[in-house]
């Protein structure tokens, strides 16, 4: 069996961060490992509190697990601080990691912040070129690149000034466009990925397209079917969501 690693948040909710994934990656019959980059202390209505994990901890966390397997891909979801961008860098290169997948996590779907001042700055520089894909949201691509993203040509602008930072992929996904539901591939040709169209907030949609592209890469898919098939994947997840809470509801993985 296949493993992938996540490096994230972990989500007492299990709709988002390191639960999620790991649920998806089983949904792909893949062993699924995570080291955890932040806590958070979060339910369906919210993120209360957020306590990032040590330098120490991380590192020790990821040269422990990597000494013993390989993980035949790398997710990152919510990263947090910005040095976690130098201590997996590094791990890339010490471990020989390949198929890195970022998901350049910035706010919670109820709107907390879920990075410092300056990650995305340092992971923008040091983990895009070392990147396969880069899979933000309308938001996220409109901080990584000043370019407000409302409609398609501005998903396509944004798509083209992210794939320069060095990624071989971006896949802005469209979840959050006013009217229709698009996600836009680009690998230096623009491929539209269209969908159902889904009401209200679902917690942790981007996290799990983002881990199922990952385990799509990781079975060997081309990172178009893969692309696609993530697509799917959640659309599914969303028409079976469930609300074990108060707030948002939970994506059926
Ligand atoms: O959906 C982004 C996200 C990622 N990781 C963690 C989260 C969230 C959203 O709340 O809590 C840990």
């Amino acid at each position: 069996m296949k493993s992938v690693l996540t490096i994230a948040g972990s989500d007492p909710t299990g709709g988002a961060g390191l639960q999620s994934d790991l649920k998806v990656f089983k949904s792909f019959g893949i062993h699924g490992l995570s080291v955890v980059s932040a806590v958070t202390a979060q339910n369906t209505e919210g993120v209360a509190a957020i306590f990032p994990v040590t330098r120490d901890s991380l590192d020790k966390q990821l040269r422990v697990l990597l000494s013993d397997i390989r993980p035949e891909a790398l997710k990152l979801g919510m990263l947090y601080s910005a040095w976690t961008v130098e201590v997996i860098a590094e791990m890339m290169e010490v471990y020989s990691l390949s198929t890195l997948v970022i998901d350049p996590v910035t706010v919670s779907s109820s709107g907390a912040s879920l990075v410092e001042d300056g990650t995305l700055d340092t992971m923008r520089e040091k983990l895009f070129p070392l990147s396969r894909a880069v899979t933000p949201n309308i938001y996220e691509a409109s901080v990584l690149t000043g370019i407000m993203v409302e409609n398609r040509e501005g998903m396509e602008e944004a798509a083209k000034c992210l794939k320069e930072m060095g990624p071989e992929i971006i896949i802005i996904t469209g979840g959050h466009l006013n009217d229709i539901a698009l996600d836009l591939y680009y690998d230096g040709e623009f491929h539209a990925i269209e969908g159902e169209k889904f009401k209200g907030e679902y917690h942790g949609t981007g996290c799990a397209f983002s881990a199922a592209l990952t385990a799509l890469l990781a079975l060997g898919h081309t990172p178009l079917e893969s692309a696609r098939q993530a697509k799917e994947f959640v659309n599914y997840a969303i028409k079976k969501a469930y609300h074990p809470g108060k707030g948002m509801g939970m994506l059926n993985i």
